[in-house]
């Protein structure tokens, strides 16, 4: 795929990891675009049934490199968000399959809100996350606005996004703001064994789990209740849903196979 984001895939799971260690994982133009294709090659390969985003070496990623705006043919601010992050964010909310951010190391800026978007971030103990913007004189962006005073409420969002304090991974767990912190050393199979349970799972139902919640971030619940019927009986359609019941009624594991 290009050695700034490695892609790594077996199981039904696709590791992609940011592959710039010696600069934090910091995200340049070829990254961010890296990942884009990464994902892009994800949401097309049916084998792929979860897609596990993570760091390569002590850091998860630093968020932009801030050499790359301070150089000569610094792309413009525009670019960062509308060619850079934002197509990152919105691929990730549509991609009909569970992404899960392993956070190894501290996740900053651009990178942090990244790591957010993902339908489930995990953490190692030692990682930590920092809505950096504000000590650089900039804003949270890449969905940070959307998705943080959503996951932990508005007021400690206010606070964090202001203050640009560093967020334990345990204190990210204790507020909902991740879904667990494993310990350092269990960390890298911790998460394996967690993508590994989902790209077993009813792959089309998870699909149609997430364009719920997708949806429920705006919603009225009239909406949102009519949206349910719908894709409850998509759901229905599948021969995982088939495979779930027969299983259950055989008493015996299901083998969904994602269709
Ligand atoms: C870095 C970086 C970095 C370059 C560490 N870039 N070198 C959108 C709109 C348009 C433009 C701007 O960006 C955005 C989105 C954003 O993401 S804005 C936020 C950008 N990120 C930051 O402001 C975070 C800056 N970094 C930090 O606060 C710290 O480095 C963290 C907390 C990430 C890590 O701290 P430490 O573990 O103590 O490491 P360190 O600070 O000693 O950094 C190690 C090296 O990496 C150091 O270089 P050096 O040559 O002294 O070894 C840093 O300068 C460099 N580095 N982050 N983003």
């Amino acid at each position: 795929m290009g050695s700034n984001v490695l892609f790594d895939r077996k199981d039904g799971i696709a590791v992609l990891s940011f592959n710039r260690p010696d600069k934090l994982n910091a995200f340049n133009r070829e990254m961010t675009l890296e990942l884009q294709k990464a994902l892009d090659a994800c949401a097309t390969d049916p084998e792929i049934r979860c897609i596990c985003i993570t760091g390569n070496g002590k850091a998860f990623s630093a968020g932009q490199d801030l050499m790359e705006v301070t150089g000569t043919n610094a792309p413009s601010f525009d670019q960062i968000l509308a060619d850079h992050y934002n197509p990152i964010v919105t691929r990730i909310r549509r991609i009909q399959k569970p992404v899960v951010a392993a956070v190894n190391g501290v996740a900053a800026g651009a990178a942090a809100n990244i790591a957010l978007c993902c339908d489930i971030v995990v953490a190692a103990h030692s990682a930590s996350f920092i809505q950096a913007f504000s000590k650089i004189g900039l804003i949270p962006d890449s969905g940070g606005t959307y998705f943080l005073p959503r996951l932990i409420g508005w007021q400690r969002a206010s606070a964090y996004m202001m203050l640009g304090d560093k967020i334990s991974a345990t204190e990210a767990e204790r507020m909902g703001m991740i879904y667990k912190v494993f310990p350092d050393e269990e960390f890298s199979t911790s998460s394996m064994i967690l993508a590994a349970s989902l790209a077993k799972m009813p792959t089309m139902a998870l699909a149609f789990t997430k364009e719920a919640l997708n949806e429920s971030m705006t919603n009225s619940l009239e909406a949102q209740l009519s949206k349910e019927n719908k894709l409850q009986q998509n759901a229905a359609k599948t021969k995982d849903y088939d495979e779930g019941v027969k299983a259950f009624l055989d008493k015996r594991a299901p083998i969904f196979k994602g269709e």
